[in-house]
């Protein structure tokens, strides 16, 4: 054999070599999120850094998320519940008790926000913050008319305006689309008495001659492309979409509306805990999660990250809306079995 062969053959069997330890020693993080919940540049880097490899799946509602990872065939370390679903995750024996000496960055946190997150997670035990928002109505400016929406009325939903267009369409989320509805009545959004009920469902049939879908992704593009001329919508994936299309608009009805804090947990039976406190860590450090905000146009708990904002976010009301606004919203909470009178009234609505 001639050197220049062996030589070639035994550079080949090096890259072999290298490629295949690679991917024998790369540990792997599984990773599932709500769709555009982070900015993607911040998991490269996170690989890049730990030398491992996320494999990062989405969701666009809790249900879904619970469905799956409760199923055996799907298997995760880090998951994004909404604080209800972390109640109920936690009852369910799901999440691991969070060791908190392993995150060196927790102290970034709002400590106000923190004592928030004890309606759902007692002792801020099993879950750390991640984004608080409220949700709204989308609308396209080139379809609906300003008049209408100068209300900024939930009574919008069912204005005959929209009556046989086609063109309105609720988040696939029981608790958003019943709360909407109880909010607009003046009841608080966790009321699963009789009477909200009853009057949440008149309101919900009454708007229901307009809505076409119940769907929790497609106003992102729908609404920009005019399939969709108002959607009920989380104000940062609007503001994510307003960022590049000035024909589209947002706003928060004037009767009050859901408030909602995401949270980052690691499971029970993460095989990769490690990682995924180094993972947490990673979001909770200021410069990470100041980089996240932008991204995804949610409202930070993390303190030492919010000094650090623009202005123009910092005063944005659609994402940090004033205190009196907030006064009028309600943080989502578990109802333990009461919810299953949601879900019936929610399945009621959508078999119409
Ligand atoms: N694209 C991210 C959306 C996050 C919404 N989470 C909150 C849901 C509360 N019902």
């Amino acid at each position: 054999m001639k050197n220049t062969t062996i030589i070639k053959l035994m550079l080949l069997i090096l890259i072999a070599l290298t490629l295949s330890s690679c991917g024998k020693s790369k540990p792997v993080l599984y990773i599932f999120n709500w769709s555009d919940y982070i900015d993607p540049v911040l998991i490269k880097e996170f690989e890049v850094a730990n030398n491992c490899k996320i494999k990062y799946s989405t969701y666009d509602s809790n249900e879904n998320m619970i469905t799956k990872i409760k199923s055996a065939r799907e298997s995760f370390d880090v998951v994004f519940p909404s604080g209800d679903h972390v109640s109920i995750l936690k009852e369910a024996g799901l999440l691991e008790s969070l060791n908190r000496t392993k995150l060196t960055n927790y102290r970034n946190l709002n400590s106000g926000l923190l004592s928030k997150a004890q309606v759902f997670d007692n002792a801020n035990e099993y879950s750390v913050p991640y984004f608080w928002g409220l949700t709204g109505l989308m609308y396209n400016k080139r379809y609906v008319p300003a008049e209408l929406v100068a209300k900024q009325s939930w009574s919008i939903v069912g204005d005959p305006f929209f009556k046989a267009k086609n063109k309105v369409t609720m988040l696939d989320d029981a608790r958003e689309v019943i709360g909407a509805a109880l909010v607009y009545n003046g009841f608080d959004l966790n009321d699963t008495s009789e009477a909200a009920l009853a009057t949440a469902k008149k309101t919900l049939d009454a708007w229901d001659v307009n809505i076409t879908q119940f769907d929790s992704d497609s106003y992102k593009n729908e609404v920009p492309d005019g399939t969709t001329w108002l959607a009920q919508s989380y104000n940062g994936d609007v503001l994510q979409q307003m960022a590049e299309n000035k024909e589209l608009g947002f706003f928060l009805p004037s009767e009050g509306s859901s408030l909602w804090m995401d949270n980052v947990v690691i499971l029970k039976s993460s095989q990769n805990k490690e990682l995924a406190y180094k993972f947490l860590d990673f979001l909770l450090e200021v410069n990470t999660a100041k980089r996240n905000a932008e991204y995804t146009q949610y409202a930070t708990p993390n303190k030492a990250a919010h000094e650090l904002l623009s202005d123009d976010i910092k005063n944005n009301a659609l994402i940090y809306p004033s205190q009196e606004y907030l006064a009028k919203c309600y943080m989502i909470m578990a109802l333990g079995n009461d919810v299953k009178k949601i879900d019936a009234l929610y399945e009621a609505i959508k078999m119409n």
